[in-house]
């Protein structure tokens, strides 16, 4: 059928709402990992981003707000940035999404009735309805084998499901040698502080071990604004000699995600990283050089997105993804999204919702689709003033493709 210009931004509405989501970077975790799935209030408003938010307006010691039950924190955050002050931040705002889209009176500011609301949640149904509202096809989660807690669950009880895709994160590895190599000895792996042939091996053997049980859709880890290929460093050879040739022999790709600058305040928490800007030439020689390797690619500082999609323009073994934490905020996401369909066109995956806490899913791409459907709606009735002929299908196809499609073209891809 085709849509004339009017029905343009309607029909783009429908569509984006109806187009399961794959999301494929979060912190979420299916139910066999118990309390490492986070979710309800007090989960949401004790959220690093709402912590960082909160502190700006208290005097009190950062030790004695740790010290605070989390709905003790939560009822500090909820009177500070909802009470007191208009909660029209990206974060605050994201709250009132998710009361309001699950069918809750916002306008009673009632923290109380909000808490029984979720007291009454069953967290197999309640996820169900989540990923419903949120229309969520699958999420992949993050995986880090270094977390005892989560190493326990892969060894001893984890179940599949299949809403919940898996992702080797390998942080400590590349950013805590001194620390990671005691680790993986302690694990049997025949590892020593000096990366010579014997421990690039034993790396090796220790990520297709974790490749092997997990099955994760890719390999990734958070890299500092620092992070450069090739360098003298303990993270540049690991990252030549173990992680890819692992990633290129069990056909997946590294995910890069460059800029963080960890606990810049440290007392701050998982509140404290700050971001910096980095060196795109690295991902030039890494996309250049390893060519038959794939590369996802998401970068934290605002000044390197116009080189990130120019950069993606020249190497097809590279596909960016997201706009991630302090990039996930609509005056950004409008610039960025723009940019990256005027040069790539359809071939990224213009979001994922780095949720930590299940219900976040809501408000992360409800706020994104809006944004989403504004730009398409620009980009078509642009071709659509030119003469083109625009069906529905062929929207649903485009959105399909943004919303998941392309990275699993791109995971199937062989260089
Ligand atoms: O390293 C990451 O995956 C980041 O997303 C961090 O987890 C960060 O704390 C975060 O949650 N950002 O949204
Ligand atoms: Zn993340």
């Amino acid at each position: 059928m085709r849509i004339e210009n009017g029905d343009l931004k309607e029909v783009i509405r429908k569509v984006v709402n109806e187009t399961a989501i794959v999301d494929v970077h979060t912190h979420l975790f299916n139910p066999s990992f118990g309390s490492l799935l986070l979710w309800g209030i007090d989960e949401l408003l004790t959220y690093h981003y709402l912590v960082a938010e909160v502190m700006r307006y208290l005097t009190m010691p950062y030790e004695r707000f740790w010290e605070l039950s989390k709905k003790k924190q939560a009822d500090v955050v909820w009177n500070t940035l909802f009470v007191d002050r208009s909660p029209i931040s990206e974060s605050t705002r994201g709250v009132l999404t998710v009361l309001n889209s699950l069918g809750l009176d916002v306008s009673s500011r009632n923290l109380e009735s909000y808490r029984k609301f979720f007291e009454n949640q069953e967290v197999e149904r309640y996820i169900d309805s989540v990923f419903k509202l949120a229309n969520i096809k699958y999420i992949v989660m993050t995986n880090d084998p270094f977390v005892d807690e989560e190493r326990k669950v892969w060894l001893e009880s984890y179940k599949d499901d299949p809403r919940f895709k898996s992702a080797l994160r390998i942080d400590p590895l590349l950013n805590k040698w001194l620390e990671s190599y005691k680790k993986l000895a302690s694990w049997g792996y025949n590892v020593g502080e000096k990366i010579d042939s014997k421990t690039l091996s034993e790396i090796r053997n220790f990520l297709s071990d974790w490749i092997e049980r997990m099955k994760p859709v890719y390999m990734a880890a958070s890299l500092p604004p620092t992070f450069h290929v090739p360098e003298d460093s303990v993270r540049s050879v690991i990252v030549e000699k173990a992680i890819l040739p692992v990633a290129q022999e069990h056909d997946i790709p590294f995910a890069m995600m460059i800029g963080v600058k960890k606990l810049t305040n440290p007392a701050l928490k998982l509140a404290g990283d700050s971001v910096g800007r980095t060196d795109m030439g690295t991902v030039e020689y890494l996309c250049r050089n390893y060519p038959k390797n794939k590369f996802l690619l998401t970068v934290l500082s605002r000044e390197n997105q116009h080189e990130l999609v120019v950069v993606a323009r020249k190497f097809r073994n590279l596909h960016v993804f997201g706009c991630w934490w302090f990039l996930n905020n609509p005056s950004i996401i409008e610039e960025m999204t723009n940019e990256r369909v005027e040069m790539l066109g359809l071939s990224f995956t213009p979001q994922h919702s780095d949720a930590r806490v299940l219900d976040q899913l809501i408000y992360k791409w409800k706020h994104s689709k809006e944004i989403i459907t504004n730009i398409l709606a620009k980009k078509y009735s642009q071709i659509v003033d030119n003469g083109w002929k625009l069906s529905e299908e062929e929207i649903r196809r485009d959105v399909r493709i943004l919303f998941g499609g392309e990275f699993e073209e791109f995971l199937k891809r062989k260089f």
